[in-house]
């Protein structure tokens, strides 16, 4: 009997319309698809990564309820550090949160990229984990993408608390930038949180596995006409440890420039 009534609940549900799909929110039950993936990355922040999901779970929940996490806490063996086992915990407390755990075979990009594979949303956000954007940036960075009918829209940075010298290298960076990928209507290549649709995203085919993969999305927005649009924001400064940014990245940045700007010469031999 009760088969017959669940049965005939599962034909009325399809019947109006209702997949069977939404009476599911954990992951594994099924290939549920949410309206938004936020890949975080959580490199080295056992210990501040749980308020910042706190705070960006609230402001998810507010604007759009339809939402999944992808914690990114990939680690490199035998350091110690304790952010695998903190996001794999966190990913168990709720059923909307997914780790991926990792040893790492790559920097920040390879970080990004496992991320973005594993984020199944409609529209993926990316962003860092480590309370210098505001996590409500997500959502006004998503509702500018959705609004103006976007691929990709970003924030960039009006005010920076992470001093002079950061300010000068990425100004004199983004006019290099400019410079070598003209006609790109973006102030400010590294800044996050990026939010694509899912079809952006799957036209891309980033290879980045460093710093560079901010530029990479841009420069292959930028060949594939991407509708873009930006928010400002206000990047905050850091107490609980330096950046990771060194000053040998910089030399990293401009080479990768000029290795792409060759690329984008080449006919049709990449995406
Ligand atoms: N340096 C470094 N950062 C990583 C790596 N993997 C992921 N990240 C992330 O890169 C983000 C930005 O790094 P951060 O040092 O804060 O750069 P900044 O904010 O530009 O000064 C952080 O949120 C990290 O989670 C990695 O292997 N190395
Ligand atoms: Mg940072």
């Amino acid at each position: 009997m009760e088969g017959i009534q669940s049965f005939l609940v599962c034909d009325l549900l399809l019947f109006i319309g209702i997949s069977s799909n939404h009476l599911y929110q954990g992951r594994g039950l099924s290939a549920y698809i949410p309206n938004l993936s936020v890949v975080v990355l959580a490199y080295r922040s056992a210990t501040t990564i749980p308020s910042f999901v706190d705070s960006l779970i609230s402001c998810l929940e507010a604007s759009e309820p339809d939402w999944e996490i992808v914690l990114v806490g990939n680690y490199f063996e035998n350091t110690g550090d304790q952010t695998p086992q903190v996001v794999a915990d966190l990913a168990k407390q709720n059923p909307r949160i997914q780790a991926v755990t990792r040893p790492k075979e790559g920097m920040m990009g390879w970080d990004m990229k496992s991320g973005l594979d594993a984020a199944s949303g409609k529209a993926i956000a990316v962003i860092d984990g480590d309370g210098q954007m505001p996590a409500d940036d997500v959502i006004r960075v998503y509702q500018k993408l959705q609004e103006g009918h976007l691929d990709l829209a970003k924030t960039y940075r009006v005010q920076r608390g992470d001093g002079a010298y950061r300010k000068l290298i990425s100004t004199v960076y983004n006019i290099i930038f400019q410079g070598l990928f003209p006609g790109l209507n973006s102030r400010d290549i590294n800044s996050k949180p990026k939010v694509m649709t899912r079809s952006a995203y799957s036209r891309m085919d980033l290879k980045s596995n460093g710093w560079f993969i901010d530029a990479e999305i841009m420069i292959q927005a930028r060949r594939m006409k991407f509708k873009l649009g930006e928010v400002e924001t206000v990047f905050n400064s850091i107490d609980s440890r330096p950046s990771f940014v060194k000053p040998l990245s910089v030399l990293e940045f401009l080479a990768n420039l000029v290795w792409y700007r060759v690329l984008e010469f080449l006919p049709k031999k990449h995406p």
